[in-house]
Formats: C-alpha cells, sequence, structure tokens
C-alpha cells in the first residue's frame, strides 16, 4: 500500500503537530454536488450506489477532486449493519429509510442472526479496497459505522423517526431486551469495523446521531456503554500506524468528559458547544473534531470565513483539532461555498501551528 503523502488528519487526531488544521466534510460525498447526483443516477438506487464497489469509490472521491481536503470517508450507510442482519432496507423516494422486518418483539430480536463479513458486507470491503487504491496514499480513509443505539432506533422504528415511541418504550419497557438488541448490534459493529479496518480503513468514525435524545442516565447506559464495549473490541493499528477513532453523539455536548474516558481518540462535537469549552472540559485526553454550523454555508463567502476564523480562535493554537461541520453538509449547499470553506480552513490556519 502506497505510503500517506498527507497524514495530517491521523496527526491531528493524536495530537501530534501540523502544519495546517486538517478539514473534511461530514456527508462530503452527497446530493449537494452535482457529480453525485450524476452517478447515483447512473447507479439506479441509493442501494446500487452502496453496493456497487466502483461507483462508491467514484463518489468518495468526487469531493477530494474538487477541493482540498485531507481525509477520504467511504461511501456507504450506517444502515448496511441491520441490513446484513436481515431487516431488508430500502430507501423511498423524499421519506428516507426504512425496513421491511423491523424489530418489534422478543421473538424478533432473538431471531437476529450475526451477519457474516464476507457474505453479507462483502461490498462494502471492497469499496474499501477499491478506494485506497484509487487515492494511491492521497489522504487517508475514513472508515464509520453508526453506534448501536443510533442503529437501534431505525430497528426498533422501522424507519426513521421523531419522537422515538417504540424504541423508548421497548428501552423503558423491557430494558432486558434492550440490552440483548444492544449487545448484539455491538458485536456486529466491531466486527465490522475491525473488518474495515483489515479492509484499509485508517481512521474510525461512530455516528451515535440519536444518543443526544436520551437522558443522561439512558445515554450513559444505552447508548456509551455499547460504544465503550465496542472500541475495547477494535484493531487500533494497521500498516504500522495507529488507527484513530472518532466518537460522534450529536445533541451529546453535556457529556463530553464521559465521551472523553471511553478510550476512543478524538470527540465530533456539534454546533451547540463553543471549542474552547470543549477543550478546557477534554483536556489532553482526546482530540476535538468540529464545529461549525453547516448553515454556514449558506451565507456569503465572506461571512463563511469570518464564522471559520471564529471556529478555530475558539480552539485556539496546537493540535488537536480536525476542522468540520457539526453535522453532515445540506443538499442545498452551493458546491462554491463548501470550496470557500475548506480553503479558508487552510489558510486562516497556518498561525495556530507556528511555534
Ligand atoms: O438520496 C441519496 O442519495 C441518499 C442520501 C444519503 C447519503 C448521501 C443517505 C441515506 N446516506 C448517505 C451517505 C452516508 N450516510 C454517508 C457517506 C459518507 C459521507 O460522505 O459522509 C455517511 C457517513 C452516512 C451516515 C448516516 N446515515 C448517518 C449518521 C450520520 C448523520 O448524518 O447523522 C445516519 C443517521 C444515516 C441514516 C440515513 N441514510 C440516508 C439518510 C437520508 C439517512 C438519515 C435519515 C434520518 O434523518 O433519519
Amino acid at each position: 500500500m502506497s505510503p500517506l503523502k498527507n497524514d495530517r488528519l491521523l496527526r491531528a487526531l493524536l495530537r501530534e503537530p501540523v502544519d495546517v488544521t486538517p478539514v473534511w466534510m461530514m456527508r462530503q460525498a452527497g446530493r449537494y454536488l452535482p457529480e453525485y447526483r450524476a452517478t447515483r443516477a447512473k447507479a439506479g438506487s441509493f442501494m446500487d450506489l452502496c453496493k456497487s464497489p466502483e461507483l462508491a469509490c467514484e463518489v468518495t472521491i468526487q469531493p477530494l477532486e474538487r477541493y482540498p481536503l485531507d481525509a477520504a470517508i467511504l461511501f456507504s450507510d450506517i444502515l448496511t449493519v441491520p441490513d446484513a442482519m436481515g431487516l431488508g432496507l430500502y430507501f423511498t423516494e423524499g421519506e428516507g429509510p426504512k425496513f421491511t422486518h423491523p424489530v418489534q418483539s422478543e421473538a424478533a430480536v432473538n431471531a437476529l442472526g450475526m451477519p457474516d463479513m464476507q457474505d453479507d458486507l462483502g461490498y462494502v470491503m471492497d469499496a474499501v479496497r477499491t478506494i485506497r487504491h484509487e487515492l494511491d496514499g492521497r489522504v487517508p480513509l475514513i472508515g464509520f459505522s453508526g453506534s448501536p443505539w443510533t442503529l437501534a432506533t431505525y430497528m426498533v422504528e422501522g424507519s426513521s423517526s421523531k419522537n422515538f415511541a417504540k424504541v423508548k418504550g421497548m428501552m423503558f419497557n423491557s430494558p432486558q431486551l434492550m440490552h440483548v438488541l444492544l449487545d448484539k448490534v455491538s458485536r456486529a459493529v466491531t466486527a465490522y469495523l475491525n473488518a474495515q479496518v483489515d479492509a484499509g480503513a485508517q481512521a474510525l468514525m461512530i455516528f451515535d446521531t440519536w444518543g443526544g435524545a436520551l437522558t443522561p442516565q439512558h445515554y450513559q447506559t444505552f447508548s456509551l456503554a455499547y460504544m465503550e464495549q465496542i472500541v475495547r473490541g477494535l484493531k487500533r493499528e494497521a500498516e504500522g500506524r495507529k488507527v484513530p477513532v472518532i466518537l460522534f453523539t450529536k445533541g451529546g455536548g453535556l457529556w463530553l468528559e464521559q465521551m472523553a474516558d471511553s478510550g476512543c481518540d478524538a470527540l465530533g462535537i456539534d454546533w451547540t458547544l463553543n471549542l474552547a469549552d470543549a477543550r478546557r472540559r477534554v483536556g489532553d485526553r482526546v482530540a476535538l473534531q468540529g464545529n461549525l454550523d453547516p448553515c454556514t454555508l449558506y451565507a456569503s463567502p465572506q461571512r463563511i470565513r469570518e464564522e471559520v476564523a471564529q471556529v478555530l480562535e475558539s480552539y485556539g493554537k496546537g493540535s488537536g483539532h480536525v476542522f468540520n461541520l457539526g453535522h453532515g453538509i445540506h443538499p442545498e449547499i452551493d458546491p462554491e461555498h463548501a470550496g470557500v470553506f475548506v480553503e479558508a480552513v487552510h489558510e486562516l490556519s497556518r498561525p495556530y501551528h507556528l511555534g
């Protein structure tokens, strides 16, 4: 495998010195890019796109051709794991993901099987290998999965949800059953992430998009505890380098200290926190990734630069910061504004890394 030409992301995640702050965007391959929409149309459906290693590779690389990004992220979805556990994932236009067999009873939880990484998820590993080959060491490749709690919300609800009635119903009424489900999903996710590392992923991110919907106590018991279980089971080194792990709980600002003790290397931070406060709270335990409000990209180029400057100033001097949006880029964003954002991070961050 070719040596990395740009390893800023890996260095910053491990709080090692860098020349400028590395930057990438959550959902950087996506509908805001006309070339993504063209490849998706060619694929037929979103799942066909995920299941074709060549096309998944193509859309993974597309944002890197436009912008000087410091990382690629595997093009796939968090819901591939429940799909591989037999739930039957499909997408309806404008309505988001759905499962034909949601998990809504004790029998359904008990019937859940462990997915086989080769037979059921081999297409993801093929995509990782194809992307690594195509990247040829340009930037590191991030692999990812959903957190067990976030995956469970989709598995129990059968779709996206506003108030999590069914999954929280299960959590309150049958906590033991919820634990059996979360433990199964955690074991599947651990194997899935390790298989991605074996295939060539150089950093890992766990997306806990819905952890912020929980009470502090339930967050600890039903989300964080299972992410800790996963982190303990991960391969942390590959190709002679550390494989950093980023943990992102959207809306998890209240719980940074606990998250920093989870064994991960970095925390993803949404835009509801000030990075100076976040840095003070986690000290030198973990790096921080974030946290520009994605809506900033609707503003003028001048305002985008000012907001980037503000986030850089809030983190302050030194390494340990990976610039990102606080959540995924919106489909309506002007691709030129995304470019202004990425270039502003490199240009304006240099003084923070001198000396
Ligand atoms: O129409 C389309 O083309 C599909 C839109 C889309 C895309 C571009 C979906 C469906 N998934 C993805 C890709 C995706 N999903 C990536 C690719 C890598 C990247 O460029 O960042 C990643 C990392 C994800 C992860 C993901 N999927 C999350 C966690 C991150 C987050 O945004 O909070 C979640 C919650 C999902 C579920 C999902 N898949 C797709 C949609 C529209 C959703 C969200 C549904 C909901 O809001 O409940």
